[in-house]
């Protein structure tokens, strides 16, 4: 409030000087506005057991932020889908081939503990973040408490004005999507604090997709805390670490039913559990049939 005063008196300044500062000063108190839309969130978690002092280091950090260009995403017309060509082409392949030299050792390890082929497991993460090269530019804790926030009316209003008009669903379908959503992303936000408090990681430093997707293997939060695998035995459990997300995976698809041997049909049901596309899921059986045959 104190910060939004001050800009408006030195915007009123500038103002009678050039004008040219009126924006800045709309800008700041917006975002700094903005950030009243989690106190209904913050409320929530509290009377779910999370420690208030904690939720209020939080919420009060530099980077929080009401995310509506990253959830926004959730709620348009996309016209362009993931061309999953790109990853069988030769160049992609011999990326990937080099991937399981690398990666030897641990692509074993999983493999002998798990009983999943080190060519599944660098095809999933070829796609996912192409070989741990891509990991995603948002931060999940904003993405997720932005979504989380949806329950309530102000902060939903104020993503529905965010979304250009010509992208937009109907009304109708966006509240039914963000009441879902909402609902969902409240786990998952929980499920991240959980995480980084069990790992003694920050959970405003990490960055992921605009689902809120972690690391080289893009985990949600909820499986890095329930099926995450500490692969390199240093004591913690960083998908952003090759040996600790190779075993992630490894051990995603056998909870999911893989096993050693495991016929096709059954190997393509499985890694649509992984993500729920019939594109990806025969993207990633021709990449690892490729990697296989040398
Ligand atoms: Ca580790």
């Amino acid at each position: 409030m104190l910060k939004c005063k001050l800009i408006a008196l030195l915007s009123l300044t500038a103002l009678l000087l050039t004008g040219v500062f009126f924006t800045a000063f709309g800008t700041a108190c917006a975002a700094d506005a903005s950030l009243s839309f989690f106190e209904p969130l913050k409320a929530r978690l509290a009377a779910d057991g999370f420690s208030p002092d904690r939720i209020a280091r939080l919420y009060g950090d530099s980077r929080a932020a009401f995310d509506t260009r990253s959830v926004s995403l959730f709620f348009v017309h996309s016209e362009a889908r993931l061309n999953y060509d790109q990853f069988t082409t030769t160049e992609s392949v011999d990326r990937a081939r080099a991937y399981l030299q690398a990666h030897e050792k641990a692509l074993a390890q999983a493999e002998q503990t798990y009983g999943v082929g080190p060519e599944v497991i660098t095809a999933i993460i070829l796609v996912e973040t192409q070989l741990g090269t891509m990991t995603g530019g948002s931060n999940v804790f904003n993405a997720l408490s932005t979504m989380a926030a949806l329950t309530d009316s102000g902060a939903r209003e104020a993503l529905w004005k965010a979304i250009p008009k010509d992208r937009r669903f109907s009304r109708k379908e966006f509240d039914k999507k963000a009441n879902k959503k909402s609902r969902w992303a409240y786990d998952e936000l929980k499920a991240l604090i959980r995480y980084t408090a069990r790992e003694n990681m920050d959970p405003g430093a990490i960055a992921g997709s605009y689902a809120g997707a972690m690391g080289i293997s893009q985990f949600m939060p909820s499986n890095a805390l329930r099926l995450a695998i500490d692969g390199n035995d240093d004591g913690r459990i960083d998908l952003f670490v090759h040996e600790d997300a190779i075993a992630s995976v490894a051990n995603y698809l056998r909870h999911h039913g893989w096993s050693a041997g495991i016929g096709s049909k059954k190997a393509y049901r499985v890694i649509l559990r992984y993500n729920y596309s019939s594109y990806y899921a025969k993207t990633i059986l021709k990449i690892a049939k490729k990697l296989k045959s040398g």
